[in-house]
């Protein structure tokens, strides 16, 4: 997709940190971070926003799901229970359209973890 930024970053004519890439898939540091760790989980097809996902999206978005939590644990703020106590963790979010603060018309899944008070708030 023409003026893509994440299209852009897929096709490495843009540099990222990047944390996974997989046939599917890409993960990097967000720009403008919003909590010690802060990172997308990104499509490398394009598709606008969440509202845009259709059925033959399903395994693709799955798979978002299910890439967060590894990638949270090698960041170091993967979800555990520690001698019965919650410990860890971290939020998930996709933001849609403008009143969903939707800035980068390109699917994306932010994943935010770290010790609070973080940043700002997502
Ligand atoms: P959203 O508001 O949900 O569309 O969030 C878009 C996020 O993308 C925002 O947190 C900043 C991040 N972002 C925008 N441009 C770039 C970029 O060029 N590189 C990286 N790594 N992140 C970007």
């Amino acid at each position: 997709m023409d003026n893509c930024i994440f299209c852009k970053i897929a096709a490495k004519q843009i540099p990222s940190k990047l944390i996974h890439e997989d046939e599917d898939l890409l993960a990097f540091h967000d720009i403008n971070p919003a909590a010690p760790v802060h990172f997308l989980i990104v499509p490398k097809k394009h598709i606008a926003t969440l509202a845009d996902c259709t059925t033959d999206d399903q395994a693709l978005l799955g798979k978002m799901f299910l890439l967060a939590p590894k990638l949270a644990q090698q960041l170091g703020c993967g979800f555990s229970m520690e001698n019965g106590q919650p410990t860890g963790g971290f939020k998930t979010l996709f933001n849609v359209g403008p009143n969903g603060g939707q800035e980068v018309y390109h699917l994306h899944m932010h994943v935010l973890g770290g010790p609070r008070p973080w940043n700002r708030s997502m």
